[in-house]
C-alpha cells in the first residue's frame, strides 16, 4: 500500500512538472499553413496535427449550400443535404493555440444551409463521432425532426430530417445532445437561411456567425471572432464597394457570455431581427445579441476607404472580434 501511495505520488509530480514547464517554455510548432512558429501560449493536444482542420473565413463568409435540387410530383422543390458530424478533429484557433473542435462536414461553423420558404428540406445526417450527435433546427417543424429527443449514435449512426422551411429568415442549426453547453462551444452549429419566395434585393451577401473558444475549459472563452479565426478579417480586409448593397446574415454562438454585439463605423444599418419580417425594425449601427440570437443586416458605404466592425464590448474585440471592410470606388462612381 504505501509502495502504491509512494508511485501515485511520485507520478503525480512528474505529470505537473512537465504541465508547469509547458506554461513558461518558449515551444517551436509547425503550424498548418507551414509556418513555424514559438509560443509559450496555451498549445493543447499538438499531437493531433495530423488531423487538423483547415478552415478559410474569407471562403466560407459568401458560400451558400443549396443543397440536391429536385422536384416532387406536386411541384415543390425538394432539397437533400448531406451532414456529417466529427469529434476528434483539431483546429488551430490562433497561432500556436490547438482546439479540439466538432465539426459538421469538416469544419466550425457547418455549412450554411439555404432554401427558400416552402421547400421541403431533407437532411441526410450521418454521426462519424464518437459520441452520440444530432442537428436542431430553429424553426418551425414536427417535434420529431427536432433534434433533442432522438440522439442520433456514434461510429455511423443515421437520421433523416425531413420538413417545409419555414419561417422566412436566418437561424441557427446545432447539435442538441447533453451536455447542450460542451457540444456547442466545441463547434457543433451553423446557419440556416431560409429566403422568401420572393428574393430580396440583388446584395453582396455574407453570413457572419460570431463565436468564441474556451481553449482552457475554465467556462470563460479566451478568444472571439466573426467567423471561427480571432483577427482574420482585420488581416484580411473584406473588400466591399460603394453604393453596392451589403447584406449580412449575423448569428451570435457565443456562449459563457450573456450578451454579444456588432458594431459598423462609418456607418449604419437597416436591421431585421431574425429576418422574419421583411421590414427593418432599426437604423442603427449597434445590435446587442443574446445566445443564438441573430438577424439581418443591410447597408452601403458612400465613401471608399478603411472601416472597422467590431464587438463594442472591447474584451471580445481586443480578443480577436474585430475586423474591417475596404470599401473601394464602383468604376461606375469613380468614372472609369
Ligand atoms: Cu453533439
Amino acid at each position: 500500500m504505501l509502495m502504491l501511495t509512494a508511485i501515485i505520488g511520485i507520478s503525480t509530480i512528474i505529470v505537473f512538472t512537465s504541465f508547469s514547464e509547458a506554461q513558461l517554455e518558449q515551444k517551436t510548432f509547425v503550424t498548418h499553413s507551414g509556418q513555424i512558429i514559438k509560443t509559450s501560449g496555451d498549445v493543447l493536444d499538438p499531437l493531433y496535427t495530423a488531423s487538423t482542420v483547415e478552415f478559410d473565413p474569407m471562403r466560407y463568409l459568401r458560400e451558400f449550400n443549396y443543397g440536391r435540387v429536385s422536384q416532387l410530383s406536386d411541384g415543390t422543390i425538394l432539397r437533400e443535404f448531406t451532414i456529417i458530424a466529427e469529434d476528434n478533429k483539431i483546429q488551430e484557433i490562433s497561432p500556436g493555440v490547438f482546439y479540439n473542435v466538432w465539426t459538421f462536414n469538416g469544419t466550425v461553423p457547418g455549412p450554411t444551409i439555404r432554401v427558400t420558404e416552402g421547400d421541403v428540406v431533407r437532411i441526410n445526417f450521418i454521426n462519424n463521432g464518437s459520441k452520440s450527435h444530432t442537428i436542431h433546427f430553429h424553426g418551425i417543424h414536427q417535434a420529431e425532426m427536432d433534434g433533442v429527443f432522438e440522439p442520433v449514435g456514434p461510429s455511423g449512426g443515421q437520421f433523416t430530417y425531413e420538413f417545409i422551411a419555414g419561417p422566412v429568415g436566418v437561424h441557427p442549426y446545432h447539435c442538441h445532445v447533453m451536455p447542450l453547453e460542451e457540444h456547442i462551444v466545441h463547434g457543433l452549429y451553423g446557419v440556416f437561411i431560409v429566403d422568401p419566395k420572393e428574393a430580396r434585393p440583388q446584395a453582396d451577401e455574407m453570413v457572419m456567425v460570431l463565436n468564441g473558444f474556451d481553449t482552457d475549459f475554465d467556462t470563460e472563452n479566451n478568444f472571439y471572432a466573426a467567423n471561427t479565426i480571432p483577427f482574420y478579417y482585420q488581416h484580411h480586409p473584406i473588400q466591399i464597394s460603394t453604393g453596392e448593397l451589403i447584406r449580412i446574415y449575423v448569428v451570435n454562438m457565443v456562449e459563457f457570455d450573456p450578451i454579444n454585439n456588432f458594431h459598423l463605423h462609418g456607418n449604419l444599418y437597416q436591421y431585421y431581427p431574425t429576418g422574419t419580417s421583411l421590414v427593418p425594425s432599426t437604423f442603427t449601427d449597434m445590435i446587442t445579441l443574446s445566445q443564438t440570437e441573430r438577424g439581418i443586416m443591410e447597408f452601403q458605404y458612400t465613401y471608399p476607404g478603411k472601416y472597422l466592425f467590431h464587438a463594442h464590448k472591447v474584451e471580445f474585440s481586443e480578443k480577436g472580434w474585430v475586423g474591417l471592410f475596404l470599401v473601394q470606388e464602383t468604376k461606375e462612381s469613380s468614372g472609369e
